[in-house]
């Protein structure tokens, strides 16, 4: 099968990535990761095609679809495939659903997990006012979470996996492996539906083996 398209990427344990080429596989297309360097690989002829510098970014097969920004290249692959609504929302309702939750990974979780990502990886100080600040965001969006999954398989309120438990789930995925420790994960139908996600064969393929921080 030829590639459907190419991301680039700073490497493959980019949630970003993970989180793209996780839909990817759900609609069935295959996507190249070539190694690529920020440092290296952003040549003129690069940014020719990506002005902004940033990864991820996507260039389709014949070379005519570009782009970046995560929630727009994971909908270009939502809805290039045979499973296109299930993934995206078969009615206005559950479409919206789906973009309420997958809105939510992306600006009330990943902004605060982020900030441990850049403490982890020495790009900013370990202030101890901005840890208990943002922890604090954490556990409130995880506190809506395990509400709302009260009665629910998934996280959208659908009968099947969509884009909105990919969403979460990417960025739970890092704060799981590397911020929160046990009694901080202390949510049990998150956790639930976290493994019921993460389970699932495309995602896994995707994301690699769930490891959680002691
Ligand atoms: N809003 C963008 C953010 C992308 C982003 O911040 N990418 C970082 C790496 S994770 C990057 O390319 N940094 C290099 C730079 O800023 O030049 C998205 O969601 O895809």
């Amino acid at each position: 099968m030829a590639p459907f398209g190419t991301i680039y990427t700073w490497g493959p344990g980019n949630p970003r990535v993970a989180r793209a080429t996780a839909i990817a596989n759900l609609n069935g297309l295959e996507i190249s990761v070539p190694e690529f360097s920020l440092q290296t690989d952003r040549t003129p002829e690069w940014y020719a095609k990506f002005p902004l510098g940033k990864v991820p970014a996507f260039e389709s097969a014949s070379g005519d679809v570009l782009l970046t920004e995560t929630l727009a290249i994971t909908h270009y692959l939502a809805l290039s495939g045979p499973r296109s609504h299930q993934l995206l929302g078969r009615t206005p309702a559950e479409s919206a659903q789906i973009q309420q939750w997958t809105a939510h990974a992306e600006v009330e979780f990943w902004p605060p997990i982020q900030i441990f990502n850049q403490i982890l990886r020495g790009f900013r100080p370990a202030d101890d006012a901005v840890i208990a600040e943002n922890k604090g965001k954490i556990a409130r969006a995880l506190e809506y979470a395990e509400k709302i999954l009260e009665g629910r398989k998934w996280i959208a309120g659908t009968e099947e996996i969509t884009v909105a438990d990919v969403s979460l789930a990417s960025v739970l995925n890092v704060a799981f492996k590397a911020i929160l420790g046990k009694e901080e994960r202390k949510y049990p139908k998150v956790l639930e539906w976290f493994e019921r996600v993460t389970d699932v064969e495309e995602v896994k393929r995707a994301f690699g083996e769930r490891v959680y921080k002691e």
